[in-house]
């Protein structure tokens, strides 16, 4: 199996809204001025990265934003008057937040599922207003990427209820065959916990897994800013590399996970690593790569760099060939690190020739979404800029000639 990496190019009202409790980057950049040229420019800098080491790299469109239709469906006549009447609300509804693919969906390869089949479920994110506008669209586009019946199944969201809470992959780790499933319950003190057992349940079910773990996530270190599992630990093949304070009961999770299958277990003490240095590093939200000749590389931002301490870690705990540090602070500024930008799809060859072929990277599409970009994208956006109808027309033109650019409706 070949791991393709998708991604989605950040849409043209890239903002800091503050809108995710829980996540302290997205509440420490709150109302500050965002740059969504420079947001896209540094997604598809990395998506180019990618390709460039050989990896299958596909890519998604942005979501129409702001979601007018929700906005009148929330009893307002136009975006002007919602943005006098209840900004906050306008802000939710003008988020760019599907940027971060590894909340799409959750993925089965077809080596792991009952049927044979690649299962896709993707996620109702009903934790966060804003995040839960993605899902109709992101099931939409994934429909439309994945559309052989022969190799794929896509599944519709899971009831949009709190019980069934469900973030995707941010909290799915597949591990040398077996299926970590991380979810979190009411029991923390300040955060909430955003991933419900019940989702993950279900989706094992649907998608036919049998080698499955579930791990409650440890509800201090939600309190502390680990609003999904891929803040605190990163699974690869058999590499697991994990903060020693993520779960609840890290001894009895590793047991079970070394049952099924013999693993790599890198585990970071907090007398290396503070979980505080972890969410602000972000360490844990690297990327792992590998390439067509076998080796192992790690795609880490460049905070991580910043951070002696992190650093370190990276470069003498971790088996991997080599190590790049990108430019990510855009994405980093909201919670959105390399590892959450990007949905992982494992595929056989086959499978890969099924995938549609015009939202797959290659250094034509690459030059052309950067033109649309160069040309079409605000180099600042403030929540005003959405009662000037011109500003509006742009952003809707500049994600239409991409959903174009990539042969998707
Ligand atoms: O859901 N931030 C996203 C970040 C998601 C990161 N993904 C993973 N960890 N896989 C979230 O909290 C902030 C938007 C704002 O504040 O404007 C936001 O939605």
């Amino acid at each position: 199996m070949i791991e393709a990496q998708v991604d989605t190019i950040v849409g043209p009202t890239h903002y800091y809204g503050g809108l995710s409790y829980g996540n302290v980057a997205s509440m420490g950049s709150r109302m500050q001025q965002s740059n969504p040229q420079l947001a896209a420019l540094q997604g598809l800098n990395k998506m180019k990265l990618v390709h460039d080491l050989g990896v299958p790299q596909l890519i998604l469109p942005p979501q129409m934003r702001p979601d007018v239709e929700m906005i009148e469906e929330l009893g307002f006549h136009s975006v002007e008057e919602a943005y006098k009447k209840a900004p906050q609300l306008l802000v939710q509804c003008s988020s760019q937040s599907a940027m971060w693919t590894a909340n799409a969906a959750t993925v089965t390869p077809s080596e792991d599922s009952a049927d044979g089949k690649v299962h896709f479920t993707p996620a109702n994110l009903v934790t966060n207003f804003h995040r839960s506008l993605e899902t109709a669209r992101t099931a939409d586009v994934l429909k439309q990427v994945f559309s052989s019946k022969r190799y794929f199944v896509h599944h519709d969201p899971l009831p949009a209820a709190q019980d069934f809470a469900d973030e995707g992959a941010a909290n799915h780790t597949r591990l040398n065959g077996v299926h970590l499933f991380v979810y979190g319950k009411g029991q923390t003190k300040i955060y909430p916990a955003r991933q419900s057992l019940l989702a993950q349940e279900a989706i094992k079910r649907r998608h036919g897994i049998s080698k499955v773990v579930f791990a409650e996530q440890n509800p201090k270190v939600i309190d502390q800013g680990v609003f999904h599992n891929d803040v605190i630990a990163v699974g690869h093949e058999d590499l697991f590399f994990f903060h020693e304070d993520a779960y609840v009961h890290t001894q009895e999770v590793l047991s079970k996970l070394l049952k099924y299958a013999p693993l790599n277990l890198v585990a970071v003490r907090k007398k290396e690593l503070t979980v505080e240095e972890a969410v602000k590093s972000y360490i844990f939200n690297s990327q792992f790569l590998t390439l067509p000749d076998g080796q192992h590389v790690v795609i880490c931002p460049t905070e991580v760099e910043k951070m002696p301490r992190a650093k370190a870690i990276v470069e003498t705990r971790l088996p991997v060939d080599r190590v790049y540090y990108l430019a990510l602070n855009q994405s980093m500024k909201n919670g959105g690190g390399p590892a959450c930008l990007r949905l992982r799809v494992p595929l056989t060859k086959a499978e890969l020739k099924a995938v549609k072929p015009s939202v797959i990277f290659t250094e034509g599409l690459y030059r052309k979404l950067k033109k649309i970009i160069i040309e079409n994208y605000p180099d600042s956006f403030s929540p005003r800029d959405l009662t000037d109808t011109s500003f509006r027309k742009n952003c809707t033109q500049a994600v239409d000639k991409i959903t174009k650019a990539l042969g998707l409706v």
